[in-house]
Order: C-alpha cells, then sequence, then structure tokens
C-alpha cells in the first residue's frame, strides 16, 4: 500500500513540486512564552499574611516582601514574578487556595507578558 499524504489541496500533485514551498535554513531559537503573576490590593487582607504569601511562595525575604506588599498596596497591584505557564499556574493555584483556607479574598492572576 502506497503511502499518501492525508491531505492534499487544490493544485497539489503531491510530487513536491510546490514552488511556494521554502525551507528554513536559519530557524531563530524559540523561547518559551512567560507570565507575569499579579498580586491584587483589597481592604481586607492583612498586611502581614500577604507578606507572609510573598515570602512562602515567591522566595522573598521579609523586606523583599514588605516592600512588594506596599506598592500593591499603594498601587492597587504588582508584578510580584515572572515564569513559564505551569509555573504560573501554580504559584496563582497555590495563592488563591492559601487564601481561601485562611477566608482572606486577596486575588492572585497571571498575564501573559
Ligand atoms: N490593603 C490591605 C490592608 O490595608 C493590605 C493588602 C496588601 C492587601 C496587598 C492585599 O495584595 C494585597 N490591610
Amino acid at each position: 500500500m502506497p503511502l499518501m499524504p492525508l491531505k492534499m489541496t487544490d493544485g497539489e500533485n503531491g510530487n513536491g513540486s510546490d514552488a511556494s514551498i521554502l525551507t528554513k535554513t536559519h530557524s531563530k531559537t524559540q523561547r518559551p512564552p512567560l507570565y507575569k503573576v499579579l498580586l491584587l490590593n483589597d481592604d481586607f487582607t492583612p498586611m502581614e499574611f500577604v507578606v507572609h504569601i510573598l515570602e512562602r511562595f515567591f522566595g522573598m525575604n521579609h523586606a523583599q516582601a514588605f516592600e512588594i506588599m506596599l506598592t500593591v498596596h499603594k498601587k492597587g497591584l504588582a508584578v510580584v514574578g515572572v515564569f513559564s505557564f505551569e509555573v504560573a499556574e501554580t504559584k496563582v493555584a497555590q495563592v488563591m487556595d492559601f487564601a481561601r483556607r485562611h477566608q482572606h479574598p486577596l486575588q492572585c492572576t497571571m498575564e501573559k507578558e
């Protein structure tokens, strides 16, 4: 049984004669897309709880965590890290779950960089 292409569009004859097909000789290095993880301000979540989250899930020291928490408090939101899709998704889930378990309305989201 001869091997046949799964799909052959009009004009293709299967003999490789399509003049529009170009071969890439200089392939650019592809980097995976990155995602910003954002922390949002609210009026109820205690400041020290947010500091704790930044230390626990984002590897910040206390001074860094306090500084970022204050940025969120004053500006409404801040980027707390940039990660691959999978890692960003996990961080958001960890923060949202931890906040929910402690009954705080803290919101954490991600967006493509
Ligand atoms: N605005 C909160 C307060 O005054 C503190 C806070 C900071 C809440 C950062 C959320 O992402 C946040 N208690």
